[in-house]
């Protein structure tokens, strides 16, 4: 049992797919599929505009120069390391804050605390689904003259009041990689409000060619083809029914994990709206395992969880020197980072597959008191 397992459509739609490309003979380059896939998911996602791109990390860099940032951006420790080595490849200096001890997302007063007079940008991620404090990093921003990007690698679908959460910053990524709810083996996309940005993200990711004797930017590839395009169409009819599959195997952990101490399953806020990308829990210290050793163990059931996200970004050899990345400044995440542990979530698990994993873990806290 993996922490998670790609969705997949039936091979026959993809297929049937497949032979309209290689009837048109167009494989890359805004194709037909490409920009049916762009239509579906701004209508799907409810956003203005969307540009699909490479992957996540393509999409984090794109928007970083797409709004010509350069100087500090403050961010979070615990994500995955794209986020911070996206800003590092676009010249940013990444600077660490603190996150919430409940939420998990950038602690609004630590961002303050680390504004400096060379800040742009804050690089908020909605970790695991959980959105950000939208208004207050807002707030935030607009006092200093600040940018927002928002990292919604795990969000797709997440919403706050039944609106969804990429609506908020200057731009929002999602990350389309198979090990995300809706994927095209390889992908991502960059969201935003305003249409200028979108072209010009539009013409970041293809080279800055505008037309056969214009190049008017300094671009790259970072272009989605036709044969992940097509992943992505047969893939999107599958995305609901997978998240209530995931939301049904997620109450059975958080029913059987409920009764056990030192287990504390990561709850979304009231009002939001689950993407059901990952299913947390914090092994604390009120555990007769440590983390580790429950991972350990559960390894030892051929039982695959993931401890996204340890280490913490601000842990590598090359940020780990930054004033920021001192564990001082950080404690919460430290901590956290210690606690976090991914179960197992995809549909073809089953709930069935969710109680073996509950019975391993209450065997593994029995026989460790
Ligand atoms: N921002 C955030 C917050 C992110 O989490 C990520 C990526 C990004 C940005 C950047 O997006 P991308 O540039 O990747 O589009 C995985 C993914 O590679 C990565 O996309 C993801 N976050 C990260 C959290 O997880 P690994 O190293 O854990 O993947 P891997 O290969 O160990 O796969 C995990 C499990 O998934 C496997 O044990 C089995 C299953 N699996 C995986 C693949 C690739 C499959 O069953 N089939 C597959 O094809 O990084």
């Amino acid at each position: 049992m993996y922490v998670t397992r790609p969705v997949l459509p039936d091979l026959r739609v993809y297929m049937a797919a497949l032979q309209g490309i290689w009837q048109r003979q167009w494989l890359t380059n805004k194709g037909q599929l490409h920009d049916a896939l762009e239509w579906a998911l701004c209508d799907h996602l409810r956003v203005s505009h969307l540009s699909l791109v490479s992957s996540g990390t393509a999409a984090l860099m794109l928007a970083f120069r797409a709004l010509e940032l350069s100087g500090e951006a403050v961010t979070t420790p615990l994500t995955s390391p794209a986020t911070v080595n996206a800003l590092t490849w676009c010249g940013l200096t990444p600077v660490f804050a603190d996150i919430d001890p409940l939420e998990l997302t950038l602690d609004p007063d630590a961002v303050e605390r680390a504004i400096t007079p060379r800040t742009r940008v804050i690089v908020g991620v909605h970790i695991y689904g959980i959105p950000c404090r939208i208004d207050q990093l807002q707030a935030i921003a607009d006092r200093h003259g600040l940018r927002v990007v928002y990292d919604a690698a795990h969000a797709f679908g997440t919403e706050i009041d039944g609106e969804p959460v990429l609506k908020w910053g200057d731009a929002a990524i999602l990350s389309f990689h198979a090990t995300k709810l809706f994927h095209t083996a390889e992908g991502g996309a960059v969201v935003t409000q305003d249409p200028d940005l979108k072209r010009r993200i539009d013409l970041f990711k293809t080279l800055g060619i505008q037309d056969e004797i214009t190049v008017a930017l300094p671009g790259i590839n970072a272009r989605m083809n036709e044969l992940e395009a097509a992943l992505g169409l047969a893939n999107l009819p599958l995305v609901e029914p997978e998240r209530r599959a995931r939301g049904e195997i997620a109450n059975v952990y958080r029913e059987r994990l409920a009764g056990l101490a030192g287990i504390d399953c990561v709850a979304v806020p009231r009002g939001v709206r689950n993407s059901q990308q990952y299913f947390m829990v914090r092994v604390t210290g009120a555990s007769p395992v440590s983390r580790d050793d429950v991972y350990e163990r559960l390894k030892s059931f051929n039982v695959f969880a993931r401890r996204y996200f340890y280490p913490l970004c601000s842990d590598f050899s090359f940020y780990r020197d930054a004033p920021s990345a001192n564990p001082r400044n950080l404690p919460v995440a430290t901590r956290v980072a210690q606690e976090v542990l991914s179960l197992p979530l995809y549909s073809a698990l089953g709930t069935t597959g969710a109680h073996r994993i509950c019975d391993i873990i209450e065997y593994v806290f029995r026989t460790t008191r």
